[in-house]
């Protein structure tokens, strides 16, 4: 009989220790220092445990890290395109030494597995961005996490598995390598073509999946990515639901659906190795490998981080290495009048092509307009108009950002009167003063301070927005990078809007209503804002206000006709 593919190394490296061990191993782990994992080194641990990340044994040492940021091989030459490390902070790591035990815990505490400390280093991140993501431009989701996330401190060393992370959704959707493997044995499936994705899918990805499929006579495992995705993208609890309704629509017995808690990295070419690597372990034959496959978007000058097909180019590169075969797909698009989908190169001159983008499709969404039935199937756009309503029926946040003295307060204080008054909506504001008043007395102002402050701003903004209200936010905010993850945190739950109060320095320093300037000129207040600490301004605020010529009745008049504009009021 046909065996399924090999794993990638030729073994499936699943670490998790026998029952009898693993209650050894919890008692002693009393004693080891303890590491609360990320949400992104919960995803990496359980795919390294279960072997899905065959052949690692544990997140990467030293000498596998740098030949893999270096040339995509692990220090065995094997072919491994991009780095797992276990990143901590400086006095974790200061707290441990090489050969010591810790304890990997998840979010609550609960021991995930036991991690044997080969080395302790301290990474040049931005080489690793440069070489891993070819730029250390910020506007990559993953630089800006390794460069203003991720810790300074890097962690080498194997894990022993004592259980897995705890999944209480789609639990039935959830396999191992090894339990898809033996479906897939079970079924009597030996091709079996995966098709990797981060969005909900439409007819274009069921028609793409489908015909490559019957191209490569495979069966089809739809394996769509639920641990970790870009900012903003749509949940995976509404994404699970559409993909359920789409299933239906395959040919029944030939079609799979399994979910993949992987932390992606949209690392384009390099990361479309490790999709096909994962694959590969999971036993399919096949991968489809599209345009833009785990795509960025664009950098900070409006240019894309990689060629359309650079992935499957290196795929390609790779592929007697590789073993799993790509399926290459150019883009589908709908052809009027054949009505039905063409892959783009295969037009006819003079035929007229339809289709909607991502960002279209979203400002659809948002405002409520007809989605049309050649795009999608009317379940799978219920659903996503369930978890999406339009603009002004969602939860957002309301980020004022400048300096001391800017009129951030007053405007801020201004809105939510006005809103108020137009009612039909819960309205809180979470003004400097206020916050640090409430939930950040103990705070100075640090960077360290500030910060801290600014993402518990951004936690409580973030549980306004999710449930539906409107949270006002008045802080100085002088760091982008910071910012930038409230932004990301709230987008994921509702808007986010960004007002820039961009009254200049001299003139918040003339009007000093607290004389807070003065004395900060006179050094009696250390780290102020504008004097002696920094204020990053906003590259791309969705309004600047100055307010040296503006009354604050006027400013927030234009702040609220921005939101209708925005749809999140009308
Ligand atoms: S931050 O940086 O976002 O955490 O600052 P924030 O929480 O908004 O607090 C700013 C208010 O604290 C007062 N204050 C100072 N501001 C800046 N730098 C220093 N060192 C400082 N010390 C005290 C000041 O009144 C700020 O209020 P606003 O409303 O901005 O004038």
């Amino acid at each position: 009989m046909q065996q399924l593919i090999e794993p990638h190394g030729g073994k499936l490296n699943e670490l998790y220790l026998s029952a009898a061990d693993a209650e050894d191993e919890k008692k002693k782990a009393h004693a080891y220092p303890s590491w609360d994992m990320t949400p992104r080194q919960i995803c990496d641990a359980e795919l390294i445990l279960n072997g899905a990340f065959s052949p690692l044994d544990g997140f990467l040492g030293r000498e596998d890290y740098d030949r893999v940021v270096a040339e995509m091989r692990l220090s065995n030459g094997l072919l491994w395109p991009v780095p797992v490390n276990l990143e901590v902070s400086e006095s974790f790591a200061a707290s441990i030494s090489e050969g010591d035990s810790i304890a990997l815990r998840d979010q609550e505490g609960v021991l995930v597995a036991v991690m044997d400390i080969s080395d302790i280093w301290a990474p040049d991140k931005q080489q690793e961005a440069r070489k891993v993501f070819g730029s250390d431009d910020e506007a990559h989701p993953a630089v800006h996490y390794l460069i203003n996330i991720a810790g300074p401190v890097y962690l080498g060393g194997k894990l022993r598995g004592i259980e897995p992370p705890m999944h209480y959704d789609f639990r039935h959707l959830r396999d191992t390598p090894a339990e898809l493997r033996a479906r897939f044995s079970k079924l009597g499936w030996r091709r079996i073509v995966a098709f990797q994705t981060r969005n909900p899918m439409h007819r274009a990805h069921q028609e793409l999946t489908f015909r490559a499929a019957r191209q490569v006579e495979a069966n089809l495992l739809i394996h769509p990515v639920v641990g970790m995705t870009k900012p903003g993208d749509v949940d995976h609890f509404t994404r699970v639901r559409c993909y359920e309704h789409l299933l239906n629509r395959y040919p029944e017995q030939t079609t799979s659906l399994s979910l993949l808690p992987l932390a992606m990295r949209m690392g384009g070419p390099r990361e479309a190795v490790w999709h096909a690597i994962i694959r590969k372990n999971y036993g399919c034959s096949h991968f489809i490998v599209g345009r833009d496959h785990a795509g960025p978007g664009q950098d900070s000058k409006g240019q894309d981080f990689y060629g359309h097909y650079d992935a499957q180019e290196m795929v390609q590169q790779f592929a007697d290495e590789l073993q799993i075969e790509m399926v290459p797909f150019k883009m589908m698009v709908y052809v009027r009048d054949r009505a039905q989908y063409v892959a783009v190169d295969e037009i006819a001159d003079g035929e007229e092509v339809l289709s909607v983008s991502g960002s279209e499709l979203r400002r659809r969404l948002q405002e409520g307009i007809d989605i049309p039935d050649w795009f999608s199937y009317p379940d799978v756009i219920d659903e996503l108009r369930r978890t999406h309503p339009p603009r002004h029926k969602q939860g957002f946040t309301l980020f004022f950002t400048g300096l001391s003295g800017s009129g951030k307060s007053t405007i801020a204080n201004a809105v939510m009167v006005k809103l108020l008054e137009m009612g039909g909506r819960r309205v809180t504001l979470l003004d400097g003063d206020i916050v640090r008043k409430n939930l950040s007395s103990e705070l100075g102002f640090s960077k360290e301070h500030r910060d801290l402050n600014i993402l518990r701003i951004g936690y409580v903004a973030s549980e306004i927005t999710k449930n539906g209200g409107i949270a006002i936010c008045a802080p100085i905010a002088p760091y982008t990078a910071t910012r930038r993850r409230v932004q990301d945190m709230i987008k994921e739950v509702g808007g986010f809007v960004e007002v820039h109060v961009s009254t200049p320095l001299e003139v918040c320093e003339t009007r000093d209503r607290k004389g807070l300037y003065a004395k900060a000129r006179a050094g009696v207040i250390k780290e102020f804002t504008g004097i002696s600490d920094p204020y990053e301004e906003p590259q791309n605020p969705d309004m600047r206000l100055d307010t040296t010529d503006i009354s604050p009745d006027h400013a927030a008049h234009r702040v609220i006709i921005k939101l209708e504009s925005l749809g999140y009021i009308r």
